[in-house]
């Protein structure tokens, strides 16, 4: 046997799939409320908004949606004040929502499966793609801005959360250009955000803004191939992208067949290429765009990377291959036992010699990182992401696990068997000198009530469990990303 001892015997399952089925309904309902059923108490030094995005729709008027990544989005926002803590949520109202509503039944198609009803003919030549607003929510600027990887961003009201339009930064993305959803906050004070516009070569955008939600640069660069890109990094003075292998077989999407996001196939012989570009008005402005060449595999979220000296440090989560999401499939019959695990690989870059190098940090199954805000782009030693209750094999997200990249401790706080773990969020404490000095806050799914709880931990000390739990009066589908604003 090749397996070490430690992974030969099989661990016990921490869940069961019908339980993690039932946090994919739909939300229909728009709620608004003081939360009033609370374990544990909230630290009264905790002042601020909590925002989330996510699919909120699984189906439109009984139609099953094809993948939860095609799900109209949905914002919720935990707001706590004073020790108390109020719950809004709101359907980010895009026209293809509106449009949908009205008519209830599937009007687009979507990028991950969902068709038009009616069989391949009613979906042929249509290249029309429903613009959602599902994948993340940031405050900047004054500005709250529902992003989706595709498209421009959603302006939401802060208060009431009604949708006011699309976002143009003073006319300096233009209608239909992309703003993704994985913006970098540097702590200097700037947001770094890209596009990808695909084709036979892709043109990447990066856009710096500053405090006041300005469009201070904007900077394009081109590469060969076609790119799935959804996330990126940044450190003091480069973007950094990983251009996973894949390419594009645009004939199933015309032909009505497949969506666009099933025609991305990931070349396993191939490898991932790194592009290295200088960012605006950095110390590395006048140097040129490096790509280099790791193995292949497939990442969507980067932790974080930071520069020592001449070399780079990149913090990712890495698959083996990408899940396809095939047509013929149903996401709710996941085998999360065959599919790859998420793990955290760290990459070090040697600029000067052109050289990568790649290594596990562990094995545990794991997805949706989060770190100290002022350590993005520099270096760190505490990330914070869901992972699997055991420490081996493939599993739903279902714990908080705490990752000390500087020795071999791990902390762990898992809500299994019935609890399923979203993207958790690191807020420091205010005046905090310790990197790990603050909270994790997460949303929880919990199977057994069919509702979601907030979840409270102290960063320092996971050991102490929930030092709050807020029970929501519902539940909230399985979201994607979010942000914390003290505002
Ligand atoms: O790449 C081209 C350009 C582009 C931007 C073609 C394209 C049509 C595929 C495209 C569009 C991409 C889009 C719309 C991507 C949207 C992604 C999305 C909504 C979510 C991604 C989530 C990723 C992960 C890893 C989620 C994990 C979730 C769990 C483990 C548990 O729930
Ligand atoms: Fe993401």
């Amino acid at each position: 046997q090749i397996l070490e001892p430690q992974n030969q015997q099989t661990l016990a399952k921490s869940y069961n799939q019908e339980d993690w089925q039932k946090g994919y309904e739909s939300l229909k309902q728009e709620y608004d409320y003081w939360i009033d059923e609370i374990e544990g108490v909230i630290p009264a030094e905790l002042q601020g908004t909590l925002l989330r995005n996510g699919p909120g729709l699984l189906d439109i008027n009984g139609q099953r949606l094809h993948h939860p990544f095609d799900g109209d989005g949905m914002i919720s926002r935990i707001t706590f004040t004073n020790g108390r803590a109020h719950f809004r949520n709101k359907f980010v109202e895009t026209e293809g929502y509106l449009a949908e509503k009205k008519a209830g039944k599937i009007l687009y198609r979507g990028v991950f499966g969902t068709q038009k009803p009616g069989g391949w003919l009613a979906n042929a030549f249509d290249f029309k793609i429903k613009h959602i607003a599902n994948t993340n929510v940031i405050y900047w600027g004054k500005k709250l801005l529902a992003l989706w990887e595709a498209a421009e961003p959603y302006l939401l009201h802060p208060h009431t959360l009604e949708t006011l339009g699309n976002e143009y930064f003073n006319g300096v993305l233009s209608p239909g250009e992309a703003f993704s959803a994985h913006p970098r906050i540097d702590p200097n004070g700037k947001l770094v955000n890209f596009a990808i516009k695909p084709g036979l070569s892709t043109t990447i955008t990066i856009f710096e803004l500053n405090t006041n939600g300005e469009i201070i640069s904007k900077q394009n660069h081109s590469v060969p191939g076609f790119c799935f890109i959804h996330d990126f990094v940044i450190t003091e003075n480069y973007c950094i992208f990983f251009q996973n292998p894949v390419n594009f077989n645009p004939i199933p999407f015309a032909l009505g067949m497949a969506s666009a996001g099933q025609c991305i196939q990931v070349q396993k012989n191939q490898p991932t290429k790194i592009i290295i570009i200088p960012r605006k008005d950095s110390k590395a402005e006048k140097e040129e765009v490096r790509t280099l060449e790791t193995q292949a595999g497939f990442i969507f979220h980067h932790v974080n990377a930071f520069e020592v000296q001449t070399e780079i440090i990149i913090d990712s989560i890495c698959y083996e291959s990408l899940p396809e999401v095939e047509p013929n499939t149903d996401y709710l019959q996941t085998n999360f036992d065959t599919n790859a695990p998420g793990q955290i690989w760290r990459f070090d870059i040697n600029l000067p010699e052109k050289k990568v190098q790649s290594q596990l940090i562990d094995k545990r199954a794991c997805e949706f990182p989060t770190i100290h805000p002022n350590n993005v782009g520099k270096p760190y030693r505490y990330l914070y992401i869901a992972a699997a209750h055991n420490p081996i094999g493939n599993a739903p997200l279902q714990a908080i696990w705490k990752v000390d990249l500087a020795t071999e401790k791990r902390e762990i706080w898992s809500a299994a068997p019935r609890g399923f773990m979203g993207e958790p969020i690191f807020i420091p404490r205010p005046n905090s000198q310790q990197e790990d000095e603050g909270w994790v806050i997460a949303l929880v799914y919990d199977a057994e009530y069919h509702r979601s709880d907030v979840v409270i931990l102290d960063a320092q000390d996971f050991s102490k469990g929930a030092i709050a739990k807020l029970h929501l009066k519902h539940h909230i589908p399985y979201g994607l990303h979010g942000s914390f604003t003290p505002e």
